[in-house]
């Protein structure tokens, strides 16, 4: 079956925080615990934690603000994590509520309710939970049969789901399949590092993807292709599980929760993704500056720059836009909310080419055609 993409959603936090507002927080918890250990400060035997600067976190990354769903615990210097209450068992968990809410919209959009859905993806970088599965749970909220399963592959959970979604109507198996993206990156992103916390916000998004001949959306996208790939390596890690228990070790530790080579990751994920892109176009028979559009992932602005340059000759941000001045680092959504606010534009017959990167490493390119 020939099989299109016939809506997408975009669920944005109630608050902002600004580089500002971020750094003048962080700098309050650096001199607070440089403060703290004055005198270890003093007799040379612990370093000084170092301020933030807006002007840093802008040159390096293209990020102005970014979108949190809660801002209070974030922003305390006392604390530097967010603060959510905890569920009972039979409310709606956090993430379910995100992924319904970004599903709505994409189900309005397509012209669909829950009950046309017959599978359901929760992609993400993070799972609240081992099981059961963030999907079923959204798949009883919305009222959709089939079935549901959880997947993570880092940045890169929103396209590999895109290809099982898609693999999953060609062949039958579905006729209409929801993919979502709650990421809640506040929750484990190391607010207190200077290294990375300005680089991450939360949004949840949601995509449908169903078969071409009964779909009836106004709109529809074509999916001429996916691929994916994976390249392991150690250089952006999350070391949280269920065995820091069973090794003794502290599942708050600065080593658990995400950190990266952010450099070496520029370098070698670059080139990576780039021929990935060229390598998927040319065996479908299109060249790179052919593309209409690229909605890249979101991580890095001057990263998404050498991508569009080795592929078209030139940076353009028209043809590779950015939302990640608006959103920062998103995880796996960021490609897909590029996708969501930067398509209408097209004509039918354009070409476009949803890419994420990110760590495994990995990369996941779909290339779409608008009907
Ligand atoms: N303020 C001021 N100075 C700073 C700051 C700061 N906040 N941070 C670092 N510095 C200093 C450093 O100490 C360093 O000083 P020195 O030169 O004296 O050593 C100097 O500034 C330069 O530091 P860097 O080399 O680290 O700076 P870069 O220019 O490389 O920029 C970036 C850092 C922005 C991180 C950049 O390297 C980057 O964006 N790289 C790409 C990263 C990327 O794409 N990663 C993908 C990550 S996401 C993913 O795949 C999985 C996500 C899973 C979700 C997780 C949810 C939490």
């Amino acid at each position: 079956h020939s099989v299109v993409i016939t809506g997408t959603g975009l669920h944005q936090p109630p608050y902002t925080i600004t580089n500002a507002e971020l750094v003048e927080s962080f700098n309050r918890y650096v001199a607070q615990e440089n403060t703290r250990h004055a005198d270890a400060i003093a007799a040379g035997t612990r370093a000084p934690l170092q301020p933030s600067s807006v002007e840093f976190i802008e040159k390096a990354s293209g990020i102005k603000q970014r979108y949190v769903f809660e801002k209070e615990g974030i922003l305390d210097p006392q604390r530097m994590y967010p603060r959510y209450q905890e569920r009972s068992d039979d409310q709606l968990s956090m993430m379910a509520e995100l992924a319904v809410a970004a599903a709505r919209q994409a189900l309005q959009q397509a012209g669909r309710q829950g009950v046309d859905i017959d599978a359901v993806l929760c992609a993400a970088s993070n799972m609240q939970r081992a099981y059961p599965a963030m999907a079923i749970e959204i798949q009883q909220a919305l009222g959709a049969g089939g079935y549901g399963f959880d997947m993570n592959v880092a940045c890169s959970s929103a396209t590999f789901a895109i290809e099982q979604a898609v693999n999953a109507v060609r062949t039958g198996s579905a006729r209409c399949v929801l993919v979502v993206n709650p990421e809640i990156t506040s929750g484990h992103q190391a607010w207190n590092d200077r290294d990375c916390h300005f680089i991450f916000g939360d949004v949840c998004t949601a995509i449908l993807v169903e078969r071409a001949d009964s779909a009836t959306a106004p709109v529809q996208w074509e999916v001429l292709g996916t691929r994916l790939a994976t390249q392991f390596s150690n250089n952006i890690r999350n070391n949280f599980g269920f065995l820091n228990r069973s090794e003794d070790s502290d599942p708050q530790a600065r080593d658990k929760t995400f950190r990266q080579e952010g450099r070496k990751v520029f370098k070698e994920v670059v080139p990576i993704a780039a021929a990935h892109i060229e390598g998927h176009l040319a065996d479908l028979g299109h060249v790179p500056a052919a593309v209409r559009r690229y909605w890249l992932h979101q991580a890095n602005e001057g990263m998404n720059q050498f991508v569009i340059k080795k592929l078209v000759g030139e940076a353009d941000r028209e043809r590779a836009p950015l939302i990640l001045d608006e959103f920062a680092n998103t995880a796996s959504a960021g490609s897909v909310i590029a996708f969501h606010k930067h398509r209408d534009d097209l004509v039918a017959g354009d070409i476009g080419v949803i890419c994420s990167f990110g760590a495994g490493y990995s990369v996941g390119s779909v290339v779409v055609r608008k009907r």
